[in-house]
C-alpha cells in the first residue's frame, strides 16, 4: 500500500523501526545456559563499567582500591548516589539506566532502589531473558565467544552453548592475535603443538584449533578487537596469523572476519574494565586487507568518530566490507545521529548501522530504544525528501528496507538464515 500524505509516511516509519525485531549482531551477553556469564538485573546495571568511569570523575578521595574492595551491593549503591542522587542522570549511560527502569515499569518519582532490587530478586534468569528480548523486541543476540575463557569452557564442553537459538555465537579471538607471547604457551597447555618463534607446526596448529572452535562454535563470525595502532600488512606475529591463518580459515568456513579497530586498551589500569580508551586509525589497513582478500567477507566496525567516513567510503570499494554499529564511545545520540545519516547517504542499506554491545542484558531495552528512534529520525528524512520529491513509496517496501537495516543485511551477507525466521 502506497502512503498518501507525508504525516502518514513519517508515522509509518517510526512505528516499523519501532516494531521491527533486532539481529543484534555484537553482545557481551550469553544464553541462560552459560549460568552466571549472564549478568542483568539493577546492581548489574549500576555497576556497567561506562557508569564507574564517570562516578570516578565526582570522587576524587575516592581510592579505586577501597572501590574495588567493595561488594557488587555496596558499588552500586555508591554510583546510584553519585550519578543519580546527587546529579542528574543524563548521561547516555546513566540515562539508559532510567530508561530501563522506566520501560520495566517501576515509578521513578521514588527513586527507590531497594524497590527495584526486590523485583529482581523474584524474577528468574529464564523469564528475564523473555521479558527483556519481548521488550526489546529483539529476536537474535550474538554473544562474544572467547575459546581462552576458562569460565565458558564447561557450556561447550557439555555442549550446551547453542542450547537456545535466541542466542547465537561469534568466536572472538583476541589474545591470539593480540598477545602471542602470552597465547603460545595456553595452546600448548591445549594440546597444540606450537612454538614461540612460529616455526615448525605452528601455523597447521593454529589452523586446527580455529578449525576446532568454529566446529564446536558454529559462529556467525570470527571477531577481533584491534588497538588504534593496528597495521597491516605487518611483520609480526599478528600479521603472519592473519595471512595465514585467519583468513584461509575463515575463507573455508565462509563466515566473516570482524575486525574492531581502534581500541587503546588499558590507557588508566586502575579503573580495570573501564580503562579502556580511543585512538584514530589507519583506514589503510582495512583498504590493504579487504582489497587483497576479496573472497573473504568483512564486518569492521571502527571506534574513533575521525575514521567513520573513510572507512564508508571504503566499504562502497569494496562489496566484500560490511561496516556495523556505532562502537562503544560512539554510541551516543549525537554520534549515532551524524554517524548513521552519513552511512545511509553513502551506503544505502547495505549497512547495519547499530550494535548494541550490551554487558547486561536489561540494556538491551535502552540501547535498542534510544538507537531505535535515531535511526527513525533518519530514515524519515530520507524518505521524507523522496516523498518530497514525488517517488512513491510502499509500506512493504519500507518494512523491508527496516528489516534489512536491523539485521536483514546481515544474515544476506554471511549468507545464512536466521534463525528466528524458522
Ligand atoms: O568488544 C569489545 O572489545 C568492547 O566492545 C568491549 O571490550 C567494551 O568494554 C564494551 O563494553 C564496549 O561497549
Ligand atoms: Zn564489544
Amino acid at each position: 500500500m502506497s502512503l498518501q500524505s507525508k504525516q502518514a509516511l513519517l508515522e509509518f516509519v517510526e512505528r516499523t523501526v519501532r516494531e521491527t525485531p533486532v539481529t543484534d549482531i555484537h553482545t557481551h551477553l550469553f544464553a541462560e545456559s552459560f549460568g552466571e556469564l549472564l549478568l542483568w538485573g539493577v546492581d548489574e546495571l549500576l555497576t556497567y563499567h561506562y557508569l564507574i568511569a564517570e562516578m570516578f570523575r565526582y570522587k576524587p578521595d575516592l581510592t579505586y582500591d577501597t572501590f574495588w574492595s567493595m561488594t557488587k551491593r555496596e558499588q552500586a549503591d555508591l554510583i546510584w548516589q553519585t550519578l543519580f542522587i546527587e546529579h542528574s542522570p543524563y548521561s547516555e549511560a546513566c540515562r539508559g539506566v532510567v530508561t530501563v527502569l522506566n520501560r520495566l515499569g517501576f515509578d521513578l518519582s521514588e527513586r527507590d532502589l531497594g524497590k527495584y532490587r526486590e523485583y529482581f530478586s523474584r524474577v528468574s534468569a529464564g523469564d528475564y531473558i523473555d521479558r527483556v528480548l519481548d521488550t526489546a523486541k529483539i529476536k537474535t543476540v550474538v554473544m562474544t565467544n572467547d575459546p581462552f575463557d576458562a569460565s565458558e569452557l564447561p557450556t561447550w564442553e557439555a555442549g550446551h552453548g547453542l542450547d537456545d537459538p535466541r542466542f547465537q555465537a561469534a568466536l572472538r579471538i583476541d589474545p591470539l592475535l593480540n598477545a602471542w607471547d602470552a597465547t603460545w604457551p595456553r595452546l600448548k597447555e591445549q594440546g597444540f603443538d606450537v612454538s614461540a618463534d612460529m616455526s615448525g607446526r605452528t601455523m597447521d596448529e593454529i589452523r586446527r584449533f580455529l578449525q576446532s572452535w568454529i566446529s564446536r562454535m558454529n559462529p556467525l563470525y570470527l571477531a577481533v578487537s584491534l588497538p588504534n595502532d593496528f597495521a597491516y600488512p605487518e611483520n609480526s606475529a599478528r600479521g603472519r596469523i592473519i595471512d595465514e591463518c585467519i583468513i584461509p580459515v575463515t575463507r573455508e568456513a565462509d563466515i566473516p572476519f570482524a575486525m574492531m579497530i581502534g581500541v587503546k586498551r588499558q590507557v588508566n589500569p586502575s579503573l580495570r574494565s573501564a580503562g579502556d580508551s580511543v585512538g584514530k586509525s589507519d583506514i589503510g589497513a582495512v583498504e590493504t586487507i579487504v582489497s587483497r582478500y576479496q573472497d573473504n567477507k568483512f564486518l569492521v566496525t571502527m571506534l574513533s568518530r575521525e575514521n567513520q567516513h573513510e572507512l564508508a567510503v571504503t566499504a562502497r570499494k569494496n562489496r566484500n566490507l560490511l561496516v556495523f554499529g556505532c562502537w562503544w564511545f560512539l554510541n551516543n545520540p549525537s554520534l549515532i545521529e551524524e554517524i548513521t545519516r552519513m552511512r545511509l547517504e553513502l551506503l544505502g542499506g547495505s549497512v547495519i548501522p547499530q550494535h548494541s554491545d550490551c554487558r547486561i542484558l536489561d540494556q538491551l531495552i535502552y540501547k535498542w530504544d534510544h538507537s531505535r528512534s535515531i535511526i527513525a529520525k533518519v530514515l524519515c528524512d530520507k524518505y521524507g525528501d523522496l516523498f518530497d520529491s514525488g517517488w512513491r513509496l510502499e509500506e512493504e517496501e519500507i518494512r523491508r528496507d527496516v528489516a534489512d537495516l536491523l539485521g536483514g543485511a546481515f544474515w544476506t551477507f554471511i549468507g545464512r538464515q536466521d534463525p528466528a525466521q524458522g
